[in-house]
């Protein structure tokens, strides 16, 4: 059987894919949503130690995420380095004092009063891994074009949801962090001109006390509409 074929003179490869009975899908969704319903962003991180395979597997499921053109627009830098952490945590808590202290709004800081969040960041050094995502807007080529990457944001995003599920499904905890504005975190990576950083990702274990806020999630007919 021929399960390759030319379209627009570029290879097809045949999609096969096994799926499942009504009642087998039901239940494997309903198992899933109230899967991901159990995953909660912990801002307390133990410093147990995590194995670099598994941080390499989880990038490989982000990277598997769609994205415009397949062009895959995005770069995870990881950091375990002690003192490459402490730089980070002392350059975003700058940022943060200034943006809890004067930048942002009254009524943005009520909003947040409820998840329990302030400028400080002990996170960023102790949990074993920091993930930061960089989104490529453009591919640099020899001779100096820039070939510009499409849809980068909705695609970095998309990752970054696939990033989230994958860590859940190890059995880890994230947070993600939005330092803003987050400059620094390209100076201090080395990072070149046509990356910028999207979002900063502690990855680990909950600290042995670990407190969530009491959140509840909007219903199905508060997010969705049929038609
Ligand atoms: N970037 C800040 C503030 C912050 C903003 C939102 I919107 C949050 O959901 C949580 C925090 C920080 O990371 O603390």
């Amino acid at each position: 059987m021929n399960n390759i074929k030319l379209i627009n003179g570029f290879p097809f490869i045949k999609f096969n894919r096994d799926t499942y009975d009504m009642e087998a899908m039901k239940e494997r969704a309903a198992a899933f949503a109230a899967w991901m319903d159990s995953r909660r962003t912990c801002r307390d991180f133990s410093d147990r130690p995590v194995d670099r395979e598994i941080i390499e597997n989880i990038i490989m499921a982000a990277s598997s995420a769609p994205s415009g053109a397949h062009k895959q627009p995005w770069t995870f830098c990881v950091v375990s380095d002690q003192s490459l952490k402490i730089r980070i945590r002392a350059a975003a808590e700058k940022e943060e004092q200034e943006s809890y202290n004067r930048r942002m709004p009254e009524e943005w800081l009520k909003d947040l009063a409820p998840i329990g969040t302030d400028w400080q960041k002990p996170f960023l050094e102790t949990a074993p891994w920091l993930i930061i995502v960089f989104k490529r807007s453009y591919e640099p080529e020899p001779g100096g074009h820039k070939h510009q990457n499409y849809y980068v944001t909705e695609s970095v995003g998309l990752a970054c949801g696939f990033l989230l599920a994958a860590i859940h499904h190890a059995g880890l905890v994230a947070l993600t962090h939005t330092p803003s504005p987050m400059n620094f975190l390209a100076r201090i990576l080395n990072r070149p001109e046509n990356e910028k950083p999207f979002l900063l990702i502690p990855v680990g274990y909950a600290a042995e006390e670990c407190w969530v806020p009491d959140l509840k999630r909007k219903a199905l007919n508060e997010v969705c509409c049929w038609y």
